[in-house]
């Protein structure tokens, strides 16, 4: 059996264009299912805000499989076996919220690199990621085929990004916009001038220090305008939304015409 190699981290490192991907958050196997077969390059299953448990990010993780689309798995905190866990059921690409100093930033490339480089535990008799040990050197290459990606979202972070940005091991620095906002004084207020003007500034320090910069904008001009600043991958939406957008948008579409016919 061979070791699945990590094309979004391959795709990274050989700039392979801009990687557009969606916010998975509904939780279940059949949507992201779904949307792994909509033409996006990465779908982040994202067990920091959606209802996800192990099982359920587990679940999307093999409905999303067949598809030529990358997963990426959000967590929940910075907890070393929580990160483990996600490691054996086979997320190779992680993304950690709220990382606000470079020594965050080390533990977290040692959470996901096996002794000597780091502490993660051996245990891939269990782990789904080494094809329950039906991977030949499986141990001996996992590392290489991590791709941890850092999401800065604070005054904190950004304040320590140059720090973080010198950390060996972080493949991608992602800016949240949200939670920038919010840390900012701005709550609600991603779009506001400051916060994007922060924005651009952290996006534009990631490319200069030769690291891969990812973002998230929903407003799809406000995408494109960060994307100015050599971004590599984008999430350009979320399914929640698009759900639910497309939900009110037909209810109203009928109800004028409707109207119109009375
Ligand atoms: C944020 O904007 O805070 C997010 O976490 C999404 O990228
Ligand atoms: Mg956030």
């Amino acid at each position: 059996m061979e070791f699945p190699q990590n094309v979004f981290k391959r795709r990274l490192i050989e700039n392979d264009g801009l990687l557009l991907g969606l916010f998975v958050g509904l939780g279940g196997a059949t949507s992201a299912e779904l949307l792994a077969g909509t033409g996006y390059d990465w779908l982040l299953i994202d067990g920091e805000h959606g209802p996800n448990d192990l099982r359920s990010i587990l679940d999307q993780l093999r409905a999303v499989a067949a598809q030529p689309v990358s997963p990426v798995v959000r967590v929940v905190d910075h907890d070393p076996a929580k990160i483990k866990q996600l490691l054996d059921i086979g997320a190779q690409t992680l993304l950690v919220p709220m990382v606000e100093s470079a020594e965050q930033a080390r533990a977290l490339v040692r959470a996901t690199r096996y002794p000597p480089e780091g502490i993660r535990g051996v245990g891939s008799a269990l782990a789904r990621a080494a094809q329950w040990n039906g991977i030949p050197n499986y141990l001996q290459q996992a590392n290489a085929q991590i791709c941890l990606i850092l999401q800065v979202e604070s005054q904190a972070g950004v304040d320590a990004l140059d720090d973080i940005l010198a950390v060996d091991g972080v493949d991608a620095v992602f800016i949240g916009p949200s939670d920038l906002a919010a840390s900012m004084g701005y709550l609600g207020q991603s779009g506001h001038p400051e916060v994007k003007a922060a924005v651009d500034a952290a996006l534009a320090r990631i490319t200069h220090h030769g690291v891969a910069a990812g973002v998230f904008a929903l407003d799809p001009n406000t995408a494109r305008a960060y994307c100015a600043h050599g971004v590599r991958f984008a999430a350009i939406g979320v399914d929640t939304v698009l759900l639910r957008q497309g939900a009110v948008r037909l209810l109203a579409q009928f109800k004028v015409a409707q109207d119109d016919q009375t």
